[in-house]
């Protein structure tokens, strides 16, 4: 309780002795955790999967992706259609100031058309923002059975 109560009060601390003009708010920041690819066949589609943090505080948009060990790289969201498993195109995708959003089996996720790559490999693929920053992410390519289920 008492660590609790500390980290309540450092913040209204600071903000007492910060001069009073407005802070520049921190440019949008986003980074990727928990990144992997899944591989199935070469003729099928893989499918990309990680969590996107921004510790920024501006909130930002995913709207693009490529790669060199994929054909087109899209960005899909998995539905149920009453039952039925569909997959739409997605323009962009949000990441709020502070946020996070997960590309996880069954919602978001990124779409390799034509995949150039073998389980146990690593792709490098580039992520583009709205306010012009590019992510370069090295994401390990798992099979069908994804990470920690060999
Ligand atoms: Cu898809």
């Amino acid at each position: 309780m008492k660590r609790f109560l500390c980290l309540l009060t450092l913040p209204v601390l600071l903000g007492a002795a910060a001069p009073a003009t407005t802070p520049m708010p921190a440019p949008a920041n986003v980074h990727a955790s928990h990144g992997w690819v899944r591989y199935l066949l070469p003729n099928l589609p893989a499918a990309g999967y990680m969590t996107l943090t921004n510790t920024g505080d501006i909130t930002t948009r995913l709207v693009g992706a490529s790669s060199p060990a994929c054909g087109t790289l899209m960005l899909h969201e998995s539905l149920n259609n009453g039952g039925t498993a569909m997959m739409t195109m997605v323009k962009s995708l949000t990441i709020p100031a502070h946020g996070q959003v997960s590309l996880a089996e069954g919602g978001y996720h990124l779409m390799c058309t034509r995949p150039k790559m073998a389980p146990g490999s690593k792709i490098s693929l580039i992520l583009s923002f709205s306010d012009g920053d590019d992510l370069l992410l090295l994401l390990p390519v798992y099979g069908p059975a994804g990470p920690g289920k060999e």
